[in-house]
């Protein structure tokens, strides 16, 4: 009645932004990220017998209300699944430091699916497991699986799930987070992209673009196009941006640290270093490089930005750990 599972965040190349049903949290297209080695979550479950109320404790901190509601809806469908009723205590480790500026819902939910399902006595598959986690945020839905992954947007609970993407073997890719603010986000995701759908003109633009961006950036990863794949995530994003600055009234994630980053990405570019971007909903940027270049940007972009850098490499698949 017991299990322990890790799942590393992820990060989208094409982004998901804007739900087709928020209950199912079935998004309004597909979208592929690449799960990142350096940061993750560890959760633990346990279904104890007797127990009517589910717990949850977060790095050492036991969670209020809201919190445990949130855990509690994916533990109320492993229940759902297994005809268990007993309340569950789950205790979370997140090892994505604040200060990488990166969201662990992703990692949290991956990470809760896994242990929960296993702890019920379930044994679901990769895809089953990833509807799960996307109940609890879409995001996490991409972090069942390692490498570069593909979430389907789908039309139902049954056909919105991800899966991982075949690349190049000469594929060699790294992400290197940029640290621009620290703080939490003014706008959170979910309301960002809720705001930005029911508002933004071009929100069925933004999600026909994705749409069309999916199969392309496929098939640059199959191929190891690096240039195709850069050029493809860095317009992704900044389409995402312009949607949110198109909404009524409009809201942007950037600070001018986001943009001195950007044009330094495009000015390395230019000398010859291939480097391109991607953010999300935080002013914080992520550069895409070849393994070989890594080390050079992360301390020229340290340099002249004079921020922190890390360097992330592609991570592993969603995995139990060992029993305590
Ligand atoms: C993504 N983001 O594809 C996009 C790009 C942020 C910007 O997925 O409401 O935390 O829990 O499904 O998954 C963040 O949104 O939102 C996100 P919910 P989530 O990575």
């Amino acid at each position: 009645m017991k299990a322990s599972a890790r799942a590393h965040t992820n990060i989208a190349l094409i982004k998901y932004w804007g739900k087709a049903d928020a209950d199912l949290m079935l998004p309004a297209n597909s979208s592929i990220s690449m799960t990142l080695d350096k940061f993750y979550t560890d959760t633990t479950v346990e279904f104890v017998d007797g127990q009517t109320e589910d717990s949850f404790v977060l790095d050492g901190q036991k969670q209020d209300a809201a919190a445990t509601a949130k855990v509690g809806k994916i533990l109320d469908l492993v229940r759902q699944m297994s005809d268990l009723t007993a309340g569950a205590r789950v205790s979370s480790q997140n090892h994505v430091p604040n200060a990488a500026g990166l969201a662990s819902s992703a990692s949290a939910f991956a990470a809760l699916a896994l242990a929960a399902s296993r702890a019920a006595g379930l044994n679901l598959d990769a895809a089953a497991l990833s509807r799960l986690a996307r109940r609890g945020s879409g995001s996490a839905s991409r972090s069942i699986a390692g490498g570069f992954v593909i979430w389907h947007r789908g039309h139902d609970d049954l056909s919105s799930f991800a899966e991982p993407l075949p690349v190049a073997d000469n594929l060699d890719l790294r992400m290197v987070t940029v640290l621009i603010d620290k703080q939490q986000k003014k706008v959170s995701s979910r309301s960002g992209m809720a705001h930005m759908a029911a508002t933004s003109p071009y929100f069925h633009a933004w999600t026909a673009a994705c749409e069309a961006a999916c199969p392309q950036m496929a098939t640059a990863l199959a191929a190891g196009d690096f240039a195709q794949i850069g050029a493809l995530a860095e317009r992704n994003a900044l389409m995402m941006h312009a949607t949110n600055m198109a909404a009524n009234p409009p809201f942007m994630y950037f600070e001018p640290t986001t943009i001195a980053t950007l044009q330094y990405a495009a000015e390395l570019r230019a000398q010859g270093l291939p480097v391109y971007a991607t953010m999300d909903a935080g002013p914080n940027v992520k550069l895409l490089c070849q393994a070989t270049d890594a080390d050079k940007l992360a301390a020229l972009v340290s340099q002249r930005i004079g921020t922190q850098t890390e360097i992330c490499a592609p991570g592993p698949a969603a995995h139990l750990l060992e029993e305590d």
